[in-house]
């Protein structure tokens, strides 16, 4: 078995290892659709009985989206030689409007496929990808204008639902009055819904018809916050196995989408692991690989490198491609005299390659020949953020918003050819410039959805950037992004591991819920009253398990009470038993029903009698927590 093999079986066996443990006390279910084979995975998380002291009544299992894909079914069998079931390919064989090719067209991936290294996958899509017939677009966005619900559409409508409805009548559905935009939703999404936003451009499904392995979602400012985890090795560090290890790790957490942004050796491979292996959409940035054709030169850059590399990666099945086209000439110059200059890795290549010819982007000047590539396999634009300001001096200036401004105009381009499209932004800004981002995006790209990096409210926290950039997504989420691209811990110092990535969607996952939150997406508070409910009634395993971390609740709490005993304990260690609020809450209320006396004087009544208790006992619990 040559390297490449050894190292792909070592991740086979370290991922299994990693992915059959089911997340703690919930499973998956899966929600039937219109057909057969459209059955829509979610996560249900079980509640115990509230306790006879409380009520003694049944809580209802609360379900939960689920980007989890295969991997956490436990009838599901981890085989990434083999890939994932291709769950969308008899919804686009029917479709008539594909044609399977003999052969990969682009050079590179052609060289690639031959290689021996790949033989044992099943890399269908590498030696025969899908392409659409001559004069087809295969575009959502082209069906959706057609006024056709695709499979995909209802999926997703399912998807977003999250089975709320099974839950009419629960005091779990209340949500908090005045809410951003909760009059504006519709009670529960219909697939006709989500027609009509991607038909008018508000959202795109990236789903690529050379990754039937995806699960369809969707990215939109009218549906749950999506966030996106960054994968991918550097010339420095980390291989193959290590990179699809993270993919089903990323996704675990709940990453909705993931980019791959490998550069170095093997990125043709990694990413066909990581494609092949994927539930969740993948993006990728082109000019990275054809930036490693050249040589890593950006003044020997070509169209034609661009384009072929363009062919191979919608072969393989990426779903969206960044591609920094606003990048203009005219706009480099207004860079120069910012404090962190151009900090877009693509940005910068695409402004060394416009000074060095002294001509126009190679990107704009093609963005109508790669819209016909686009449509020929359903990629998505994600129009790059090259000039996305990298400090808080230097955020919503002039570079910024010429090239945002110009991201609008090829909005309108990619849609004249049914091409799906979502915006790309910052970056480092200070809270006070964040909703002037979130408007003009809005009105220049004419409500195309917004793809956020962060932003990082400060500059002064490295090693804590998960922190400083979730406060931003929350806010920039809140005014309407759709999708939040997460930074990790590691920002602006290394390579994330593992660990980061599991923290990065953690903090990413929090601010998107509570962008939800604000929204007043249909459902949203439904786990927040839940877990709130189940904190309140000491039911420990179920506030873990309603938490989007449930290992690491447990751990925290297991640290200083690990006993069985403790996980019905009225109490935890922070206050103690006497000091608990909620059990004080609680007996108070048993005061007021057990005395008949009116609510505010049994409160007064029960809180003398508490602080009788408390001066008699306090000194001495204090030292014992
Ligand atoms: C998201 C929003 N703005 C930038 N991003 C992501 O940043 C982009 O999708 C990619 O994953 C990453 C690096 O992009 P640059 O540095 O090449 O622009
Ligand atoms: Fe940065």
């Amino acid at each position: 078995m040559n390297a490449q093999l050894s190292d792909l079986a070592r991740a086979a066996q370290e991922l299994s290892e990693a992915v059959t443990r089911p997340i703690p006390g919930s499973r998956k279910v899966y929600a039937q659709g219109s057909r057969a084979d459209l059955r829509v995975p979610l996560r249900e998380i079980a509640q115990a009985d509230t306790p006879t002291l409380f009520g003694g009544e049944k809580n209802p299992p609360i379900t939960v989206y689920d980007t989890s894909g295969p991997y956490t079914d436990p009838d599901y069998r981890v085989d990434l030689a083999a890939g994932l079931p291709p769950l969308r390919a008899a919804w686009i064989a029917e479709r008539g409007d594909t044609e399977r090719l003999a052969d990969l067209s682009s050079s590179f991936g052609r060289q690639r496929a031959a290689d021996p290294r790949l033989a044992p996958i099943r890399f269908a899509a590498t030696r025969a990808p899908l392409r659409a017939r001559a004069g087809a677009n295969v575009t959502q966005m082209h069906y959706a204008r057609r006024g056709i619900v695709t499979p995909e559409m209802e999926y997703i409508a399912i998807r977003e639902n999250q089975r709320i409805e099974a839950l009419a009548g629960s005091a779990l559905l209340d949500q908090h009055p005045g809410q951003s935009f909760g009059a504006a939703l519709p009670r529960l999404i219909t697939p006709e819904f989500v027609r009509d936003e991607v038909a008018r451009g508000r959202a795109i499904i990236p789903a690529n018809i050379n990754h039937p392995e995806s699960e369809p979602m969707i990215i939109g400012r009218n549906f749950l916050t999506k966030i996106n985890a960054n994968i991918g090795n550097s010339a420095v560090s980390s291989g193959i196995a290590e990179e699809v290890e993270k993919l089903v790790w990323a996704i675990r957490w709940g990453g909705d989408t993931v980019m791959d942004l490998s550069t170095g050796r093997h990125i043709h491979e990694t990413r066909e692991w990581i494609i092949r292996n994927s539930p969740v959409p993948i993006g990728t940035v082109p000019i990275y690989q054809a930036l490693e054709k050249v040589g890593g030169v950006a003044e020997e850059l070509t169209w034609e490198i661009f384009r072929d590399t363009l062919v191979e990666q919608a072969e393989q099945g990426v779903d969206y491609f960044t591609i920094h086209a606003g990048v203009l000439l005219r706009f480099v110059p207004l860079t120069a005299r910012r404090v962190t200059g151009i900090v877009s890795r693509g940005g910068s290549i695409m402004a060394k390659w416009c000074l060095a010819h002294h001509k126009e982007n190679f990107l704009y000047a093609h963005f109508e020949d790669i819209c016909e590539i686009m449509k020929a396999y359903d990629v998505a634009f994600s129009l790059g953020d090259g000039l996305r300001p990298g400090c808080v001096a230097d955020a919503n200036d002039a570079a910024q918003f010429g090239e945002l401004d110009t991201l609008g105009e090829l909005t309108q381009v990619a849609w004249k050819h049914d091409v799906q499209v979502m915006i790309e932004g910052p970056g480092h800004v200070p809270m006070q410039l964040i909703k002037e981002n979130m408007e003009r995006q809005l009105t220049k790209c004419h409500e195309a959805p917004f793809y956020t990096l962060g932003p990082l409210t400060t500059d002064i926290a490295p090693g804590y950037d998960h922190i400083t950039s979730a406060i931003g997504a929350a806010m920039i989420g809140w005014f309407g992004t759709a999708m939040l691209c997460y930074v990790t811990p590691k920002e602006h110092l290394g390579l994330p591991n593992k660990q980061d990535v599991r923290d990065g969607i953690i903090a990413y996952k929090i601010a998107a819920h509570a962008a939800d939150l604000a929204k007043g997406h249909p459902g949203a508070q439904v786990r927040d009253n839940a877990l709130s409910k189940a904190r309140f009634e000491f039911r420990w395993e179920d506030q873990f398990n309603l938490g989007l971390d449930p290992d690491k609740a447990r751990e925290f709490h297991d640290e200083t009470l690990p006993k069985d005993a403790h996980k019905s304990a009225h109490f935890c260690s922070m206050c103690g038993p006497k000091f608990c609020s909620m059990k004080i809450t609680q007996d108070v209320r048993d005061y007021a029903a057990g005395h008949g006396t009116g609510e505010a004087q049994a409160v007064q009544e029960g809180m003398a009698e508490k602080a009788a208790e408390f001066r008699a006992q306090g000194a001495e619990v204090y030292r014992k927590a």
